[in-house]
């Protein structure tokens, strides 16, 4: 089974390496790519059905995404871990800020070249309601070095006994991990970023082992994190990419469900017109663009309405500089991938609760780590605060002394990692309670 992906994965790349003029040149660039197909190999190596589930869980996305067509704004708590070998691979705190405004920007279509798009796919570009907000930065040293093999990835990243660093609670937050992603070996390929598309978990089909909870979440090379990324010039020569930190937008919405434009249907999409990306508003596409803005791209030339390649949509490879978009279409999976089998991740973020909708406390952030501030609107004015565990023991009681300001901050820093409920109540007795989990 190994032998024979790796003779496929071999014959493509050949097939790569000999009809694809950039790949060709005479400085033996590399192939720049992201690692989503090798990932697709080798959990189906390791869980047989693992394609097969990932496909279930799209079509269940989908049907979701289109059942809800709601106008909430869905938030998703994101943890960074920035794992460093040599000094500029720890990333400067600045960096990673510019790279959640990032995807809060493209996710929201505020991205300051939205307008970019191309007549023809104005239509469809849209406002996919998502939003993230970081909640921790982890940074662990290492010696590790993290390197590609043709079928497997560097997950060694997301365990801190292997050297990297362990997983904030997958179900509840959104782990991010930065790092050198060593070029692939023999291949001349360097991978960028590679994510885990929601396989559903707890629902694995039966016979079919399920992969680990603890490694889910997106990887990202230092190199390409955020926009304007002056390390960006560290990339290897012969890769001649210009991140604009649209290579995590690209990996979450693998996270999210997405496959890449141009279908996934054989390994470093091979061109072909037939595998499609499962999305009714994206135009089929034969293979990927590399790194190029070809406007008259048009790879599958279809007798009935035709149209042109959407190399404006994040989940090509052509230049990040002329993406822009994701479309209804791919922005209803996405949603309807955090409405079911990533619900974990919405359904702490409505750290809001209300009486009457006249009174309304919140809290922030959640999942929390260090402090937690609770804030309350409306004319509540608290007497007691409780917190119980999730057992529901009570852990902390508050009386009314410091409830003076409408804002509180608790210290959780030494409480351990779970479920708590924040239970408040006021001089009418009137209570009101919201869940956060201490990670
Ligand atoms: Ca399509
Ligand atoms: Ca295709
Ligand atoms: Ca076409
Ligand atoms: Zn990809």
């Amino acid at each position: 089974m190994l032998h024979s992906i790796r003779t496929q994965i071999l014959s493509v790349v050949s097939a790569i390496l000999i009809f694809n003029p950039v790949i060709s040149a005479q400085e033996s660039p590399l192939i720049h790519m992201c690692g989503h197909e090798i990932h697709m190999s080798q959990m189906e190596t390791r869980y047989p059905g693992y394609k097969d589930q990932c496909d279930k869980v799209f079509g269940l996305a989908k049907q979701l995404g289109l059942k809800s067509r709601n106008n909430d704004i869905y938030r998703i708590p994101v943890v960074v871990h920035i794992v460093w070998n040599n000094e500029e691979e720890n990333l400067h705190d600045s960096l990673i800020i510019n790279q959640i405004e990032v995807l809060n920007q493209d996710f929201r279509l505020n991205n300051p070249d939205k307008n970019n798009i191309r007549e023809i796919f104005k239509q469809r570009q849209s406002d996919a309601g998502i939003e993230f907000e970081l909640i921790e930065i982890k940074r662990v040293q290492t010696a590790a070095t993290f390197t590609p093999f043709l079928i497997t990835l560097p997950d060694e990243v997301k365990q801190s006994a292997a050297g990297g660093s362990d997983a904030s609670n997958t179900a509840f937050a959104l782990n991010i991990w930065v790092c050198k992603i060593q070029e692939v070996p023999f291949l001349g390929a360097q991978i960028l970023g590679y994510a885990y598309p929601p396989a559903d978990l707890p629902h694995w089909p039966a016979g079919v082992s399920a992969s680990s909870p603890e490694l889910d979440g997106v990887v990202i090379d230092f190199r390409c994190f955020g926009r304007n990324n002056p390390l960006g010039s560290l990339l290897p020569a012969g890769l001649s990419i210009s991140p604009q930190g649209r290579t995590t937008t690209h990996e979450v919405g693998h996270y999210l469900g997405l496959r890449h434009i141009w279908g996934d249907g054989s390994i470093f999409g091979g061109s072909s017109c037939s595998a499609d990306d499962g999305v009714e508003d994206t135009p089929n596409q034969g293979r990927q663009s590399n790194n190029d803005c070809v406007t008259d791209q048009n790879t599958c030339d279809e007798e009935l309405n035709d149209e042109l390649d959407m190399i404006e949509n994040y989940m090509d490879y052509s230049d990040q500089a002329c993406q822009n978009a994701f479309t209804i279409g791919q922005i209803e999976i996405m949603r309807g991938v955090l409405e079911g089998p990533r619900n974990g991740l919405l359904e702490l973020n409505t750290s809001t609760s209300s009486v009457n909708n006249e009174f309304a406390l919140n809290i922030y952030p959640n999942p929390v780590r260090n402090s937690l501030q609770i804030h309350y609107q409306g004319d509540f004015e608290i007497t007691e605060l409780k917190v119980y565990n999730h057992l529901g023991k009570e852990m902390l009681t508050l009386k009314s002394a410091p409830f003076e300001q409408e804002n509180i901050t608790l210290a959780l820093a030494d409480w351990n990692p779970g479920l708590y409920i924040l239970k408040a109540t006021n001089k009418l007795n009137m209570q009101l309670s919201v869940k956060f989990i201490k990670i």
